[in-house]
């Protein structure tokens, strides 16, 4: 590994050599010069807790070849409305009371209709109003809306570019890779934290794995958030399916924890957040992952539609690791909200 001090500025110019590069170091010397990396960027032995609720569930129209909410997916999932704006308070207030203090909105949407946001800026302020943070994820955006949104007071828009620009066609065929990119301008553009990140265990390749961050770490700003799931195979899905055939079905722990490292490194002011499938992975797999600079993770027992390794276990994991609930995340427009 290099002698010279670690470089802890924030890049926008990363190569996709100097990607290939980290993941190639040896695995300790990466793990080291994330954790390094995360000391000088974060309170270390903290990492956030956020809980996601599912405010309209399946029948998207999109074709996302992971995804069991999808209407081309056999899975079995039953369709819902928008929920109530008050049900959805109901729930933001339980997750307040289990320690939360980030809650994350979810719907099956290709995008938004218009007739859809006075019932999403209601739920935004009402969960604000909570002293919560707020999240959401609807699909795609458009201008005006995200300027609706951030008006409402909305922090952060989870919107995800999945896996490297040459890999996204082979995972979603209903809209394009510029696509995203477009609606996470929109998001930038109205003053809304961006949380972006994607999946592995898709079957790619390390050098998609490549592609993926360099994509994330040379958007013109970083993400604030970035979430790295590995992917919930769920039967009746085209991944889902794909994978339960071949051997290779679970990504590899250590390329995983790799893939975290590097997204620390390239991208060091950020929240890495260790998001999907946590529940199939090893505890020791997860406190590598913390190792690595992952300072976010999921709480509670179900991700949006599939489970999560839920707050007993997630306690008990924290305390053996000694690792607290962070209390203030960078970024947040709370403070401003109660001036
Ligand atoms: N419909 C909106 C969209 O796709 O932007 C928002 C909800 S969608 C479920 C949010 C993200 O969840 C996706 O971008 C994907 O990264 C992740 N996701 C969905 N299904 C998953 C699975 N089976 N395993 C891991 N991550 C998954
Ligand atoms: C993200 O990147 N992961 C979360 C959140 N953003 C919305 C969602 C994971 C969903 C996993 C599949 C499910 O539970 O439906
Ligand atoms: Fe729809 Fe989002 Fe699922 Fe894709 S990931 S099918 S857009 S809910």
């Amino acid at each position: 590994m290099k002698d010279d001090p670690v470089t802890t500025e924030t890049r926008t110019d990363w190569t996709r050599e100097e990607i290939a590069a980290l993941f190639d170091l040896p695995f300790l010397d990466l793990v080291y010069e994330a954790q390094t990396i995360h000391r000088a960027h974060h309170p270390h032995n903290e990492v956030q807790l956020s809980t996601l609720l599912s405010i309209k569930t399946g029948g998207c129209p999109e074709d996302c070849g992971y995804c069991n909410q999808s209407v081309h997916a056999e899975t079995g999932l039953k369709a819902t409305k928008l929920m109530d704006v008050q049900a959805v308070l109901q729930s933001a207030a339980q997750a307040k009371d289990h320690g939360s203090g980030r809650f994350c909105m979810g719907a099956a949407w290709r995008n938004p209709k218009d007739r859809d946001m006075p019932a999403l800026i209601e739920m935004v302020k009402g969960v604000r109003a909570m002293g919560l943070e707020t999240c959401m994820t609807l699909g795609m955006l458009t201008p005006h809306q995200a300027q609706m949104l951030a008006e409402a007071g909305l922090d952060y828009y989870n919107h995800n570019i999945d896996t490297a620009p040459e890999k996204y066609a082979e995972v979603i065929s209903t809209r394009t890779f510029q696509d995203r990119l477009d609606t996470l301008d929109a998001v930038r553009s109205a003053g809304i934290n961006v949380c972006c990140g994607g999946i592995v265990g898709m079957g790619e390749t390390r050098s998609d794995r490549v592609g993926f961050l360099h994509a994330l770490a040379t958007l013109p700003v970083h993400p604030e958030s970035v979430p790295i799931n590995a992917l919930v195979p769920v039967k009746g899905t085209v991944l889902g399916d794909m994978l339960a055939d071949t051997p290779m079905a679970k990504i590899d722990e250590i390329e995983f924890v790799r893939t975290v490292a590097v997204a620390r490194i390239v991208m060091p002011a950020s929240m890495v957040r260790l998001s999907a499938g946590r529940e199939s992975m090893s505890e020791t797999c997860q406190a590598l992952c913390f190792m690595a600079g992952a300072n976010s993770i999921f709480t509670g027992d179900k991700l949006l539609t599939t489970p999560n390794a839920g707050d007993d276990k997630d306690s008990a994991l924290l305390a053996k690791l000694g690792i607290a609930a962070m209390q203030a995340a960078p970024h947040s427009h709370l403070e401003e909200a109660a001036e």
